[in-house]
């Protein structure tokens, strides 16, 4: 008689504290992988053509989650923002100017995308875009910028430093 108790109440309790776990810290699934748990990062880009965020840290391999948010009004054609990591194999002036006639792919230009770590979409006004990806393997520093035209000579710039 205990025992069949204990046996249909066994799953019951497993899946409670599934539940539980699930809904703790909010960092979910993804930290069960091999990097840690992911570093979360939330950047806001404006119409002054700036980030509010210039400094990502991250471990070699650690999963990393970047939301950025277009808090501006303007337009998109005009004022849209994007976040593209680059790899460090290609310099960002390169890659920018590579990348600045090629508004159908959101100024990313498709012969230089093995050199991007990762990108958001580009947001127009009002907009927000979530990715994940793994930080590099190799420390180091990996710049990250907004490839609309104009942007990153203003300073929509910052480093994703890996060590
Ligand atoms: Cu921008």
């Amino acid at each position: 008689m205990k025992k069949t108790k204990l046996l249909t109440t066994l799953p019951i309790a497993i899946a409670a504290s599934m539940m539980l776990a699930s809904c703790g810290d909010g960092g979910g699934s993804a930290s069960t992988s091999a990097g840690g748990p992911p570093v979360e990062v939330t950047i806001q880009a404006n119409d002054q053509m700036k980030f509010d965020v210039h400094l990502i840290e991250a471990k070699p391999g650690q999963p990393v989650q970047v939301t950025l948010k277009n808090v501006g009004t303007m337009p998109k054609v005009s004022m849209g923002h994007n976040f593209v990591v680059l790899d460090g194999k290609v310099t960002p002036e390169a890659f920018i100017e590579a990348s600045m006639m090629q508004m159908a792919n959101d100024y990313v230009a498709p012969e230089m995308t093995t050199h991007v770590i990762a990108h958001t979409k580009l947001l127009g006004p009002g907009e927000f875009d979530t990715i994940t990806f793994n930080a590099p393997k190799e420390a180091g520093d990996y710049p990250f910028v907004c490839s609309f035209p104009g942007h990153y000579a203003i300073g929509m710039k910052g480093v994703l430093s890996v060590k």
